[in-house]
């Protein structure tokens, strides 16, 4: 098993029921959507990392979708580059949130993957982040910010952790 593997793998094997899932359509998306794992795992929120892709495992699609909400989950965050229809793809199939986030692809420095997943028909919503790593991580706090509004543990954890990112900011620049 390679290390990203093991990585992909570590929370399903804690044995806690996973909130959200960090779906995403390809292994190389992995180095982008690895920022909203970071900051589940930093505010202690389990959830659960897997490979989903719309194209080439639709089967694997459906059978997530489907049964998302049934296993417990809230949130999912998708991430997807290029014809990026897996966070469409899923919204189709459930009713929970979904977050998309574009990956920048190699063709046309995900504007292409950004089109794909934002323009979406009313009806069927996907909250669209930023384009790669930044959207990553915004995912991961947005997902955060919905469970806190039901959970006043974590709401206090997302406090804090915002509170530390704004006294980290320094007043003047150094030299
Ligand atoms: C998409 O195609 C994936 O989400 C990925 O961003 C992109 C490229 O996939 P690979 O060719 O690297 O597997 O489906």
């Amino acid at each position: 098993m390679s290390e990203t593997t093991e990585i992909l793998r570590q929370d399903e094997q804690d044995g806690t029921a996973p909130l959200v899932s960090i779906i995403m359509g390809s292994q190389s998306d992995w180095d982008t959507m690895r920022h909203a794992a970071s900051l589940l795992t930093e505010l202690n929120i389990p959830h659960e990392r897997r490979i989903v892709s719309a194209h080439r495992t639709p089967d694997r699609l459906v059978e997530f979708a489907r049964s998302a909400q049934g296993r417990g989950l809230k949130v999912i965050i998708a991430g997807a580059g290029g014809a990026a229809h897996l966070p469409g793809m899923v919204s189709a199939w459930t009713i929970l949130p979904v977050l998309g986030v574009p990956v920048e692809s190699q063709a046309l420095r995900g504007m292409d993957s950004l089109l794909s997943i934002v323009q979406m028909p009313g009806g069927v919503p996907v909250g669209t982040l930023a384009i790669g790593k930044a959207g990553a991580l915004n995912a991961g706090i947005l997902a955060a910010s919905i469970l806190a509004t039901n959970d006043a543990n974590l709401s206090a954890r997302l406090e804090t952790w915002r509170a530390m990112r704004s006294a980290a900011v320094g007043d003047y620049p150094e030299e």
